[in-house]
């Protein structure tokens, strides 16, 4: 029989749910060295995480993270709260020796990220941002063909995350549904909540970022509060968009909005190389588009790889090839990497300390905004790591 895992999860809400589901279904797809149990959700409402536990299968329900992060019988912390809890709890498990599993930003900036980060090097446990779309079969095969070399030198990454659900100005900020709205919850907008997501996957392809000039807006300057009913100052970046300058040469652009009307959750991103070029596009997340410039001549083109073979990255592990999987796929294979480094002594990427270098980034492009001017990324790390 395989050694138990017991895992505790803070947060009820959206992440909540992938990540149990997450831990749920990977045992029964990965032949994983530990078995992962859905010990204990944990919410400040008792009523929300009883139900919660009903659904998912917990076994039970703590009301205070506290208690949680103390508990012997619980072997690994998953943060899935809102981001203003991440540092507190994160540094917390760590300091009890257990390892940690956080929702991306790690922190709501950079400073708060370092000492998340500090912790967790001082106590050796192994750690993990939830960057999931690194996990998606297209994306892990577009870093191998990246990594083979395949491209050549790269020229250009052009990456968006476009979304358009607070374009209301009668959209309240703050709250359990709304906490993204609320800079002192979030942190930041669209830098820490979408960007984050396109600068990761971005490092982990083409290496560091070391400089970026950035502009945001903020549409809605006022929001009423859902927690004090008035209307309030809104903190956070609705839209941002930057230039950047990666190590190996190349050049970048980003952008993120919550107002490109019609966008749901367009997240792009484009690789030019000396001798080939890929694309990506999530609302097509199983296609891989690729032009290889060394094809002879007349047959020439984009062609575009349906990554669904048994030999693509992920997939041996589900259905028969040709048959999709979706979002919720990434977070599976997440914990499944996870649980197979922590049982294999193995480091899970990314870990607390590679996804600091995100943040460096996303403070960078907020200090840039600011300021109207270049802005030096800090790195704490050479290279993204695999
Ligand atoms: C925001 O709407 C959001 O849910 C992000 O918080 C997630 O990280 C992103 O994957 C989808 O959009």
């Amino acid at each position: 029989m395989k050694k138990k895992l017991n895992i505790g999860v803070v947060g009820c809400g959206f992440m909540g749910r992938t990540h149990s589901n997450a831990f749920l279904q990977a045992p029964r797809f990965f032949d994983l060295p530990l078995e992962p149990v859905l010990a204990r959700i944990c919410s400040r409402n008792r009523e929300r995480a009883e139900k919660f536990a009903a659904n998912w299968g917990y076994q039970g329900i703590e009301t205070d993270w506290r208690k949680l992060v103390e508990s012997r019988d619980i072997d690994v912390i998953d943060i899935a709260s809102p981001n203003d809890t991440h540092a507190e709890i994160a540094i917390a498990a760590a300091k009890a020796g257990k390892p940690v599993l956080c929702e991306k930003p790690l922190g709501r900036n950079a400073g708060e990220s370092e000492s998340i980060v500090k912790a967790a090097e001082e106590a050796g446990v192994p750690t993990m941002v939830w960057y999931n779309y690194r996990r998606v079969p297209a994306v892990t095969m577009a870093k191998q063909i990246v990594d083979e070399g395949k491209l050549g030198r790269i020229f250009h990454y052009r990456t968006v995350f476009l979304q358009d659900w607070t374009i209301s100005a009668d959209l309240p900020q703050g709250g359990d549904a709304l906490w993204r709205l609320d800079v002192n919850v979030a942190g930041s907008g669209v830098t820490g909540d979408l960007l984050a997501h396109n600068i990761d996957t971005a490092m982990w392809l083409n290496g560091p970022i070391d400089e970026v000039v950035a502009m945001t807006e903020t549409f809605i300057k006022t929001r009423k509060h859902n927690l004090t009913g008035k209307q309030e100052p809104v903190g956070i970046d609705d839209a941002s968009a930057f230039l950047a300058r990666f190590r190996n040469g190349s050049l970048a652009t980003f952008e993120a909005t919550r107002y490109a009307r019609g966008h749901k959750a367009l997240y792009t991103l484009e690789i030019n190389g000396e001798r080939a070029s890929i694309a990506w596009d999530l609302h097509d997340l199983h296609r891989l588009e690729y032009f290889d410039h060394r094809d002879e001549g007349r047959l020439r083109g984009w062609r575009s790889i349906h990554v669904t073979d048994s030999d693509h990255p992920y997939m041996n592990h589900w259905w028969v090839p040709g048959l999709q999987i979706g979002y919720e796929h990434t977070f599976v294979h997440q914990a499944a990497d996870f649980i197979s480094a922590l049982g294999e002594n193995r480091k899970a990427s990314p870990d607390f300390a590679e996804a600091l270098n995100t943040d460096y980034v996303t403070s960078a492009v907020l200090e840039s905004a600011k300021s109207r001017s270049w802005v030096k990324v800090k790195a704490r790390t050479g290279t993204a790591s695999a």
